[in-house]
């Protein structure tokens, strides 16, 4: 088989048609504001060792995709130090206990540059891999991530990260939008939420994938080092 066959990874709601030179990973927003006690998933009461518990099964799939040579693209989500990026229908939504730009234990929640908006240290990029900075949940608004994605060849997107039914989904309906095949990988997400989890994979999948296609890590891994 060369890199340009068309492969297939078992998934739902049938099977995902792909090829070695056109495929990439892309891990939405696994930040220690996400993940941690005192960041802004914390901040707006959720449980976060829910998201957490996906840390070593993202791990391996991000691992996968390097030592196949596969590009691996991460998104942030943050904003601008003067907030300039952050309408109030963003930041003034729901009753948390700090806001976008306040100051909390791991600095301003959610700002470019802060230790908070880093990506957890199992996870951290290498050098080569694309590190995007997002203000809104997808991954398209106001970012070059379209650019990079056209830069190297990409045609079929494999999707990790969370939260499942925020950041990812969304993202996965802009990259369909625009043209992507897109898959993701159930047990490399998460929810706050198990039933919206439950309940964002289900309408990816339904009505003959309307957004997308699921499947678990292992099945991905398998495929692509086939
Ligand atoms: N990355 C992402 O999903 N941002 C969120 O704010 N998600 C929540 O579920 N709150």
């Amino acid at each position: 088989m060369t890199k340009s066959d068309i492969r297939h990874i078992e998934a739902r709601p049938f099977d995902f048609p792909f090829s070695l030179d056109s495929v990439g990973l892309v891990v939405i927003d696994m930040q220690r504001d996400f993940l941690e006690d005192g960041g802004f998933g914390a901040s707006l009461g959720n449980d976060v060792s829910r998201l957490r518990a996906i840390v070593p099964t993202v791990a391996r799939l991000i691992e996968g995709f390097r030592s196949a040579d596969l590009p691996v693209i991460h998104t942030r989500e943050c904003h601008r130090p003067d907030l300039s990026d952050l309408p109030p229908a963003k930041r003034d939504r729901g009753n948390p206990s700090l806001r976008i730009g306040d100051e909390g234990p791991m600095g301003r929640l959610l700002v470019a540059g802060e230790p908070g908006t880093e990506i957890v240290p199992a996870l951290l990029p290498v050098v080569g891999e694309a590190v995007v900075d997002k203000p809104g949940k997808g991954a398209f608004y106001h970012t070059d991530f379209g650019t990079i994605l056209e830069q190297k060849g990409l045609k079929q997107l494999v999707f990790a990260g969370v939260t499942t039914e925020v950041c990812v989904q969304t993202t996965m309906r802009e990259a369909n939008d625009r043209g992507y095949d897109c898959l993701l990988a159930t047990d490399a997400t998460e929810s706050y939420f198990q039933h919206f989890k439950d309940a964002a994979i289900e309408m990816i999948v339904a009505q003959g994938g309307i957004v997308g296609w699921a499947c678990e890590t292992d099945t991905i891994l398998e495929a692509i080092h086939d």
